[in-house]
């Protein structure tokens, strides 16, 4: 085929590939809208040149110059911006590679499968690569996540994508992912997620599932396990999974199906009763174990679903559920809310309204945006992007190096800025309450507006950075009074009782429906929760709002600033530290809550709060100067160190101790050295560990943040503790 060159690679050490010749690869970005393309004429190459940012991310060499070296903070600071803003697309982000779960990408493979969507020849190809090179270097297998130890969920699915995309089952890489998968028992231990897909593709029995019946959807609202009250992520993945569940098709048998049915097990397919296998999950796949509730309930519904359901409800039901699925698509364009209920909604749609409704071609373009090409190959993001949070992020860090006015940084700030204006949600879900969505008018969404869900942290932290850019002179006034006031009234509606702020909506049922987590590689994943983070980010925008607009539900904003510290007080664990959620991990979240603290004027100096934070950090700093912390912090709830320090836990713990205002520079400066010395000639950082985690147990990365919160924490250092100057708090 020589639309590829086929140059010989030696990916991950032994195994040749071939690969896509990345000079034709580009990155698009309408208006938030990310998506990859393969130019596969010469006349396209010449219509549209490969950019920095696409080369970058291609780990072609950017050319960008050396800069002059830089003498002071400040200027190193202004490297980092000078480089990162070679970066921002030409709609304003920062569109970056969002990759670390593995159990993403089948999702969509698979959905592609089943609907006989065409998947190109080039990803193809990177979608192999990316596999390759993220196999386990010694058993070949695939985990949870890119750091992860190999899992029956990790190997069987992303072997299924390769065989899928045509890789033959003796070549190396599947023969020792099989090994592995065989090792570790075969796919009979999957996960429930993992049973879920092999089931859609018929190379496991529904009846080997454990239940996820659609008739809970009817059950009155004031019910206190009520699906409505799950975590967001948690019911949408499985309101679509209910809706196939019931269905129960799969793919038809062909080939490659007949074939991997014997591929995936250590016993002959025909011989499993998978009726016997609900509860069959591989011990080295289990981060939250069945409870004995749950077990029960299984045992219950399994009944329910075999023999008492009476047809008419099961129909009604069925009828409810795929209601509230095409509702999730006409009220996020059919992005929907993540790259799992994506693609279950895709699939839903295909097998109820046929491979050429208007509903499966839109699906067939949202889930394109999900995809991200790098170095190493194709692979699923674990949003559709990372757009408002990471350009949020850059504007606060240069408005924290006072550079805002800076004739060279403009044109970056004054695109950022027109990105969020663009990208706040304008008005509420139609008939919001009956697909149970929360106040959305005035809100920003972590990636874009067309997802258009409220995550209280994002509108916290778009809301600032809009307030921050506008109140610079000379910038353009996008976003009008009334609009900040909306983004005021949307996280007003969003805190809990106990003063915290959660990530999507306001806390719905309490922890102990976690009793009925039934996904096995997750904890934490059934309800919301009050985090440090985004409470942090809450108050913080609704005190910068209350200097600008004394008036606005003056009374209110000072009830739940002064609740939410309160909260962030009382989470801190004894020895100092918070529980980082979002981040890796303690050293994330002391950023955010010592912000807070700051923020009612609790400082090093006399609270004793924020002192002990400050002790806490200081006792993990290392002996280079840096703070470096492994992802097994967020899996053990416990500071673990990493063995080498990371630029980015050392920005935020600088940060951290900055917003303290710890008296001593001494440590600080240490880890601001460090940072220096770390920085590249062009003003980069180079990628270091993985930064990110959700549910625990399944790490994300941020690679944007190694170039903002670095730059962010040499200019509160210059300002603060080289210049005197007061801090913003
Ligand atoms: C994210 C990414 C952003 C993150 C922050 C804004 C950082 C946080 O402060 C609030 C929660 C939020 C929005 C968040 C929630 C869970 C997400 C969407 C993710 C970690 C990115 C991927 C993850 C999602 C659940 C992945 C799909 C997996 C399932 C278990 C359905």
């Amino acid at each position: 085929n020589n639309k590829f060159l086929i140059t010989m690679t030696t990916v991950n050490k032994a195994t040749p590939s071939s690969k896509t010749d990345y000079t034709r690869w580009r990155l698009k970005s309408e208006r938030g809208r990310q998506t990859w393309h393969y130019l596969e004429t010469d006349e396209q190459l010449a219509a549209w040149p490969q950019t920095v940012y696409d080369k970058y991310h291609l780990g072609i060499d950017t050319g960008l110059p050396t800069l002059p070296e830089a003498t002071s903070n400040l200027e190193a600071a202004r490297n980092g911006l000078r480089f990162f803003s070679k970066l921002q697309l030409p709609d304003g982000q920062w569109a970056c590679e969002y990759g670390g779960p593995m159990f993403l990408l089948p999702g969509i493979i698979i959905a592609h499968y089943v609907t006989d969507t065409p998947i190109p020849d080039a990803w193809k190809v990177e979608i192999t690569n990316y596999l390759i090179a993220r196999a386990h270097p010694e058993d070949g297998g695939w985990g949870l996540h890119i750091e992860g130890e190999s899992s029956v969920f990790g190997t069987a699915l992303n072997y299924v994508v390769l065989r899928i995309l045509g890789m033959d089952p003796d070549h190396p890489v599947a023969q020792k992912a099989r090994n592995r998968l065989h090792q570790l028992g075969g796919a009979l231990g999957s996960p429930h997620w993992g049973k879920f897909w092999l089931a859609l593709i018929n190379c496991y029995g529904w009846e080997g599932m454990n239940p996820v019946p659609p008739e809970m959807w009817c059950l009155p609202n004031w019910l206190p396990f009520h699906p409505w009250r799950w975590w967001i992520h948690c019911r949408q993945v499985y309101l679509a999974m209910s809706y196939m569940y019931s269905l129960r098709r799969s793919h038809p048998v062909n080939d490659l199906i007949r074939s991997l049915r014997e591929e995936l097990y250590t016993q002959d397919y025909a011989s499993i009763q998978f009726s016997k296998h609900r509860n069959t999950v591989a011990k080295d796949d289990i981060y939250h174990p069945h409870s004995p509730i749950l077990d029960v309930a299984n045992e219950i519904l399994t009944v329910w679903g075999n023999w008492a359901c009476p047809k008419f409800l099961q129909s009604y039901a069925r009828k409810h559920v795929y209601d509230l699925i095409c509702r999730e698509d006409e009220n996020t364009e059919y992005c929907d809310l993540g790259p799992v209920n994506n693609p279950l909604n895709f699939i839903a749609r295909f097998f109820t309204e046929g491979p050429d409704s208007d509903a499966v071609a839109r699906h067939r373009e949202t889930i394109k945006d999900f995809m991200w090409m790098k170095h190493e190959g194709m692979l699923a993001n674990g949003t559709d992007g990372v757009q408002t949070w990471d350009t949020s992020f850059l504007i606060q860090a240069v408005v924290e190096c006072e550079l805002t006015t800076e004739p060279e940084f403009q044109d970056m700030l004054i695109n950022a800025l027109r990105f969020l204006e663009d990208h706040q949600i304008r008005e509420n879900c139609p008939e919001m309450d009956k697909c149970y969505r929360q106040q959305r008018k005035g809100a920003w969404a972590f990636s874009k507006r067309q997802q258009g869900y409220t995550v209280s942290d994002c509108t916290a932290e778009g809301l600032k950075s809009v307030m921050l850019l506008q109140k610079t002179p000379g910038m353009p006034q996008l976003v009008n009074d009334r609009r900040c006031m909306d983004a005021v009234d949307v996280m007003l509606t969003m805190q809990n009782s106990d003063g915290g702020f959660a990530s999507y909506e306001p806390i719905r049922a309490g922890p102990w429906l976690e009793h009925l987590n039934a996904a096995e590689v997750f904890g934490k994943i059934m309800v919301e929760y009050s985090y440090p983070e985004c409470t942090t980010a809450v108050v913080t925008a609704l005190a910068l709002f209350r200097g600008y607009y004394p008036d606005y539900r003056r009374r209110e904003i000072d009830e739940t600033i002064k609740k939410a510290v309160r909260f962030i007080k009382n989470v801190q664990r004894p020895d100092g530290s918070w529980y980082g959620a979002w981040g890796i991990c303690f050293t994330y979240a002391g950023m955010f809550a010592t912000e807070s603290l700051a923020l009612t004027g609790e400082h090093y100096n006399n609270s004793d709060n924020s002192r002990r934070a400050c002790e806490f950090l200081l006792s993990k700093q290392m002996e280079d100067g840096g703070w470096g912390e492994s992802y097994m912090s967020s899996v053990k709830e416990e500071y673990i160190h990493h063995k080498n320090s990371q630029v980015v836990n050392t920005a935020w713990a600088c940060i951290a101790l900055m917003n303290a205002r710890y008296p001593d520079r001494e440590p600080i400066e240490r880890g601001i050295r460090l940072l220096r010395e770390r920085q590249q000639g062009n003003g980069e950082w180079l990628q270091e560990a993985i930064e990110g985690v959700f549910n625990k147990s399944c790490m994300i990365s941020y690679p944007n943040y190694k170039n903002v919160f670095t730059v962010k924490a040499l200019g509160m250092f210059a300002r603060q503790y080289e210049e005197g100057k007061a801090p913003r708090h």
